[in-house]
């Protein structure tokens, strides 16, 4: 029995056990304390279903590829990274994506024996599905959804095999229809079953089934400071749907700002197995005295209690905390990820890689294979800059590989060896925010020699090299950026020499989502661009650190 199989098996004992429990977790349940957001960083749009004893959870990903990233956790709080859902081509075509288009939210669900992932490409195509057996892929190819637009899908099994569809629609309003899985097809056109509570923009719409009623839970206000989930129940999955008396069950529109987590909306319930009931949302942590996030929106858990007249309470019905402690699961750790990535590691067999590099590396768009090679040099990442540079808002992909940053204290460094031989050849560290929002500290040809250099691009007119020093020709560098929470520090050295000479520094509120709009939070990464005209010097790069400190 393959572990997938095991998994079918206890998830459909567990399916038939979805009554809520009256009053909080079992006083013998134990006390589970976390650290609010459970997944920090750009994981925005979260999306999670319980199989067995293991729960998984997927966020939209916009431009990135690889797309849908999906991770799994047994306690609902400490969560390891599986890879992604769209990791080929023909699953995510995002040349047409300009930044914070592409993938928008998600819904995972799982269904006799298979994982189904919607979502939508607003880039490309619209709504589909793909499926899978087992969550770490491989994921099928696309069955697109021509016969229903808008956002954020949702898919909801019922018992009698019927199929629903639930997604935002024109005009606005939460939008449903039954939906054959295998073609894509729906089963008559789709209709309005809510306009919500009456805020702006109801999306994020998931259907549930709790003790022989369909809830509908959904999020009102938009992806700011007014976002709120609010709650409705019907008899039918078609409604008519009577609001939750307590809406919005979930918001923190109205506290003050110094309340560290703002934003929260955007939210899906899973039951745990042991009856206790949660919702996993997103929120962001601004920073400068609350008033700007760089981060992204960030993946956060709390508990549901429902109470006599089935309507639920979010955390006591207290607000969202960054420490929590409530009565869960018991505690079950993942292993820490290593903070040097020495580009030694292959891939397992089979598993999604663009030149041999792990899951935790993204790409803008569809990524040059051939820009990227841990097999050039052994040990090394070699990266091939190409004409395409950050600049470029949408088509062909930069030379550009990053990661998300999860911390807002981090030391970011990498040990690079490039000789740049022409004026315009270029690599480097990269902070990237959007096309028109980045720090970069790079090496450089200039008027004749290596130069090390900070550029800081803000918008469409500030494109500037703040600083920049010789550097000596022909030997590694190390270079290394120093993430506060409201500023970034830039420096290197010779890779033989420990001293470590100040470049400059930057704002990090210059890459805020309240300066430069869109949806997705900073990457860290490698970049190298290099004119036309003759091959590019490579930009090997031996090893990059992420260490988060808080
Ligand atoms: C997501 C939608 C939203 O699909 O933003 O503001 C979109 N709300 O729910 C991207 O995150």
């Amino acid at each position: 029995m393959t572990p997938a199989q095991a998994l079918v098996d206890s998830a459909a004992a567990a399916e038939s056990t979805l009554a809520p429990r009256e009053g909080a977790a079992s006083d013998t349940a134990p006390i589970l304390r976390y650290r609010n957001p459970i997944l920090s960083g750009f994981y925005p749009d979260p999306s999670v279903v319980r199989v067995g004893p293991w729960f998984f959870l997927v966020n939209s990903s916009f431009e990135m590829f690889p797309g849908v990233p999906i991770h799994r956790s047994r306690d609902l709080v400490h969560w390891e990274a599986l890879g992604h859902v769209l990791t080929r081509d023909s699953q995510l075509p995002l040349a047409e994506a300009k930044p914070s288009r592409g993938i928008f939210a998600p819904t995972l669900r799982h269904h006799a024996g298979t994982f189904y992932m919607v979502t939508t490409n607003v880039s490309h195509g619209g709504n589909f599905l793909v499926t899978a057996n087992d969550p770490a892929g491989p994921w099928s190819e696309p069955v697109w959804i021509p016969g229903q637009r808008g956002i954020d899908p949702s898919l909801f099994f019922d018992d009698d095999g019927k199929v629903y569809l639930t997604s935002t629609g024109s005009p606005s309003g939460i939008y449903q229809s039954q939906l054959d899985v295998a073609t894509g097809e729906l089963v008559g056109a789709p209709r309005l079953i809510w306009e919500g509570s009456g805020g702006r923009y109801p999306e994020g719409p998931h259907l549930y089934k709790i003790a022989g009623r369909y809830y509908l839970m959904i999020s009102e206000g938009g992806t700011e400071y007014g976002h709120m989930v609010t709650l409705a129940r019907a008899s039918s999955a078609w409604g008519p749907f009577e609001p939750c008396p307590r809406n919005p069950i979930l918001t923190h529109r109205n506290t003050g700002l110094d309340q560290p987590i703002q934003g929260v909306g955007h939210a899906d319930l899973v039951e745990d197995g042991e009856g206790n009931w949660w919702i996993v949302f997103l929120a962001i942590r601004p920073q400068g005295g609350y008033y700007w996030h760089h981060l992204g929106r960030e993946t956060f858990l709390a508990s549901v209690r429902w109470d006599a007249q089935g309507w639920p309470s979010i955390n006591e019905g207290q607000p969202i905390a960054l420490d929590m402690q409530v009565r869960g699961l018991p505690e079950r750790r993942t292993p820490a990820s290593p903070t040097r990535d020495d580009f030694d590691a292959r891939p397992p067999p089979g598993a999604a890689s663009i030149g041999g590099l792990g899951a935790a590396w993204n790409f803008l768009r569809n990524p040059v294979h051939t820009s990227y090679s841990t097999s050039e040099r052994p040990g090394w990442l070699t990266l091939h800059g190409t004409p395409i540079s950050l600049d470029q808002a949408d088509g062909i992909s930069p030379t550009f590989v990053g990661r998300r940053q999860q911390h807002l204290d981090a030391r970011i460094a990498a040990r690079i060896d490039f000789d740049p031989t022409r004026e315009g050849e270029e690599a480097g560290l990269v902070l990237y925010r959007s096309p028109q929002h980045r720090y970069e500290l790079g090496v450089r040809y200039n008027a004749g020699a290596r130069e090390v250099f900070l550029r800081q691009t803000i918008g469409a007119y500030v494109s500037v090299v703040t600083a920049s020093a010789p550097a000596p020709a022909r030997c590694p560098l190390v270079l290394q950026i120093d993430a506060e929470p409201a500023r970034y520090r830039f420096a290197w050295r010779e890779s033989a020499s420990s001293e470590l000479r100040a470049l400059g520094a930057a704002e990090a509120r210059l890459l805020s989502t309240e300066v430069t709009g869109g949806f997705i939070g900073i990457y860290v990464g490698m970049y190298a661009v290099a004119p036309d005209g003759a091959p590019a010097s490579p930009a090997a790069f031996d090893w990059f650190d992420y260490e988060g400190r808080q």
